[in-house]
């Protein structure tokens, strides 16, 4: 079973415990809701890692099944057999090709994804209609806003940084004058956009075991789930494998995951301090004691800069999800290179 399931079954049982715990329906009723979203999220990882037939990815992309075996022949698209010898594809990897090949997807069903609807196709900024299903409650609406961009090549790094933040923003600053609407609209549009995340990350979550590690984390007293989740999520779409320890994770929660699991690059996503002065030394230990593993910590979020760190070969201090994309994009060039 994939890592993607794994984190969502047992986050599915926590909202379980808490769905009997909680006494407001209400509360009861929004915790069902998510739950039971995420049960679609594990038949798409599900889907995603079965197989399909040259044929059937043709008939997907509209193009002879030649031209399949031709690109699988000359390694464009990777493949296996069948005991029988019969070529397939992992539907995970004919998407990696779709989007490398700027190829346009026909028959969505036959990837398992979702067919975009007329509505989505007008001229209004991607970060609008996203904001807009957001605000609705719209979740297919906005797995397939996001899934439509990711096909057509854009990153991880770029979805989350454009559309997502951009919507985001505007609903923060849409209820100001109401805080308790607004609060619950947050909750609300974070737990959507955690869902379409997900999808995107099983779409582009790696099984090999010997891939680096990265871990990370939101600090102590800061709760926003999801620019540690977008951290993970585009660092996996790099080649990592990743442990997002979530909001709200004290540093020596960091420090243990770095000695259990040496992890090659370590996030810290820092959006809400509690006390700043407490915050700068715990990274600084942090970074000192990754320091001679050769590993890298790698802070961001829209109160980072407040600590007034100072970057060096251990410390990245990035912007934007994009950042990280082209931060280990460098590191790798810089290595070939030597
Ligand atoms: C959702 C939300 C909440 C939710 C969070 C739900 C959850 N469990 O995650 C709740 C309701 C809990 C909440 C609470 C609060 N919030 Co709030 N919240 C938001 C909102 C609407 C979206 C935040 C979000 O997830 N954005 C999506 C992320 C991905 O985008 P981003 O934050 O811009 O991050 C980008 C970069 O910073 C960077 N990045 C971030 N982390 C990292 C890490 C790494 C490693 C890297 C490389 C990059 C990186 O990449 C991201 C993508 O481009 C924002 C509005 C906004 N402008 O974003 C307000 C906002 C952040 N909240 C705000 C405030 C004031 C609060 C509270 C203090 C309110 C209060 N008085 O209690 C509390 C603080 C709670 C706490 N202790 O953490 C203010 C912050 C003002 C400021 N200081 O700048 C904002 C901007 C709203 C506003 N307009 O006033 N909030």
């Amino acid at each position: 079973m994939s890592r993607v399931c794994i984190g969502i079954y047992l986050f599915n049982l926590a909202l379980m415990l808490r769905i009997c715990s909680d006494s407001d329906p209400e509360t009861k009723r929004d915790l069902l809701l998510v739950a039971h979203k995420n049960v679609h999220i594990i038949h798409m990882v599900k889907h995603l890692n079965e197989h399909l037939s040259p044929k059937a990815l043709a008939d997907a992309i509209g193009v002879g099944e030649s031209s399949i075996k031709r690109w699988a022949d000359s390694g464009k698209i990777k493949l296996t057999r069948t005991s029988g010898g019969h070529r397939r594809i992992l539907v995970k990897e004919a998407i990696r090709f779709i989007r490398e090949a700027g190829l346009e997807v026909i028959q969505h069903a036959h990837l398992g994804l979702i067919m975009p609807r007329k509505e989505l196709s007008p001229e209004l900024p991607i970060e609008l209609l996203l904001q807009e299903a957001l605000v609705q409650g719209e979740q297919e609406k906005i797995n397939q806003l996001v899934e439509a961009i990711h096909l057509k090549g854009w990153s991880l790094g770029e979805i989350c940084d454009g559309p997502f933040a951009a919507a985001l923003a505007r609903i923060g600053r849409m209820w100001l004058d109401d805080s308790e609407r607004g609060i619950l609209i947050e909750h609300r549009c974070t737990a959507l956009a955690i869902s379409a995340i997900e999808r995107l990350r099983s779409m582009n979550e790696m099984t090999d075991a010997a891939a680096p590690i990265a871990l990370g984390g939101a600090l102590s007293g800061d709760q926003s789930q999801l620019p540690s989740l977008m951290a993970a999520a585009t660092l996996e779409a790099q080649g990592f494998q990743t442990i997002n320890l979530g909001a709200n994770t004290p540093i020596s929660t960091f420090m243990a995951g770095v000695e259990l699991h040496s992890p090659a690059r370590i996030w810290i996503s820092i959006n809400h301090l509690e006390n700043a002065r407490e915050a700068k030394r715990a990274i600084q230990d942090l970074v000192y004691s990754v320091r001679t593993k050769g590993a890298r910590v790698v802070i961001g979020g829209r109160s980072c800069r407040e600590l007034k760190l100072k970057a060096d070969r251990s410390l990245f201090i990035a912007n934007s999800m994009s950042d990280i994309e082209s931060f280990t994009m460098g590191l790798r060039a810089l290595n070939t290179a030597q």
